[in-house]
């Protein structure tokens, strides 16, 4: 098979409800679409979509730019080969893990089109079907909290995940407190600051709140200030942010600064680089989640495909951003949450379909 067109698209996410982190308020996300046109008449899929520039390195604006480098290297090139497809994408830039990461997607998904068989059975088969999620509580009043956290309880949900940072901590403690308090018994409670807090105010949070059962993710901003943090904390610590490449995942593991990890695939090289993630973490009993930071159902199914080959005891979930916005890709297939879980889609591949024209013209093609 050969790669003998890529088109690259743009789209806008419309938000039918608020989100927040410590470093940002998510607006109507700018996701990148890839389509790998081949000459068996397939096309792979593969998508990235940054929640804006603040929350990671990399932004709609870099991506492309970089994928305007890697478009005409993999041009003739074999889309199932998908490790001489990395090594050219080597080969052609230094940087643009985003940007390789969507190439990759496209590449598992034209993989298991051309075997049709659905991706997650190319990674040894799904361990979970439906897939466990969690559901975030964004940044808001105690009370607030508590109250979003009861009625996602209600629908299902039994991971969910805080968000705090950005405002004084006792506050923080507050909101802590108010949905500990409502979480039921057999639910997972994340506290995720998203780089938010100092290493002391990590540590006082961990210690105003050393009674309260959760997972303290990506407190501090760096991996050295997780690390220092980590031998004062009461509370497992979760990496994300920090967790930037397969070499420091296992040093965070071999060492005991992380716990647990919150995964992105477009941080990691996408569907190729969460499996290897998956199985050092299983090979060490560590959990992960199988995430992204925003996007449509192209990235959700690369989610939950690799997200349904986790082991159920150490999966943190698959999460997605499907609740915040309108709409789908594919309406039938695109993975929604329903119940606290996300049925795999059945397809070959990623398992969705995606209508011709539905992003318009590309932004670029190459051929
Ligand atoms: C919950 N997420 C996976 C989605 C948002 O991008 C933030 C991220 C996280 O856990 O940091
Ligand atoms: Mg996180």
């Amino acid at each position: 098979m050969k790669i003998i067109q890529i088109d690259v698209f743009a789209k806008h996410l419309p938000m039918v409800s608020g989100y927040n982190m410590s470093s940002s308020t998510v607006g109507d996300p700018d996701t990148t679409v890839v389509a790998l046109r081949t000459d068996a008449k397939l096309t792979g899929w593969g998508e990235i979509c940054p929640t804006g520039p603040l929350p990671q390195v990399e932004h709609a604006g870099s991506i492309r730019a970089d994928l305007d480098l890697l478009g005409p290297a993999l041009i003739g090139t074999d889309p199932l080969r998908i490790g001489l497809i990395h090594d050219v994408m080597a080969a052609t830039m230094d940087g643009g893990q985003g940007a390789r990461s969507a190439v990759d997607i496209a590449c598992w998904d034209l993989l298991g089109k051309y075997h049709n068989e659905r991706v997650c059975d190319l990674l040894g088969g799904a361990r979970m079907d439906p897939v466990s999620t969690y559901h975030v509580v964004p940044i808001g009043s105690p009370d607030g909290s508590a109250q979003l956290a009861e009625q996602l309880q209600e629908q299902g949900h039994t991971k969910l995940q805080l968000k705090s940072g950005g405002r004084h901590i006792d506050e923080d403690i507050d909101a802590v407190h108010a949905v500990a308090n409502v979480i039921r018994p057999g639910v997972d409670l994340f506290v995720d600051c998203n780089r938010g807090w100092t290493v002391g105010e990590a540590i006082q949070v961990s210690r105003a709140c050393r009674d309260l059962k959760f997972d303290m993710e990506q407190p501090c901003a760096t991996y050295a200030e997780c690390a220092t943090a980590r031998t004062h904390l009461h509370h497992p610590l979760v990496l994300d942010e920090s967790a930037t490449d397969l070499a420091t995942i296992a040093r965070a593991i071999s060492t005991g600064v992380a716990d647990g990890f919150g995964m992105k695939l477009t941080r990691i090289g996408g569907i190729s680089g969460m499996r290897a993630v998956r199985d050092l973490c299983e090979a060490s009993n560590t959990p992960t989640s199988c995430d992204d930071s925003w996007g449509g159902d192209i990235i959700a199914s690369a989610c939950v495909h690799v997200g349904a080959t986790l082991t159920p005891r150490l999966s943190r979930g698959a999460w997605i951003s499907a609740p915040y916005q309108a709409g789908h890709y594919d309406e039938e297939h695109g993975p929604r949450i329903v119940n606290g879980m996300i049925a795999v889609p059945p397809g070959p591949g990623l398992g969705i379909n995606i209508p011709e024209g539905l992003f318009g013209p590309p932004i670029a093609s190459f051929s």
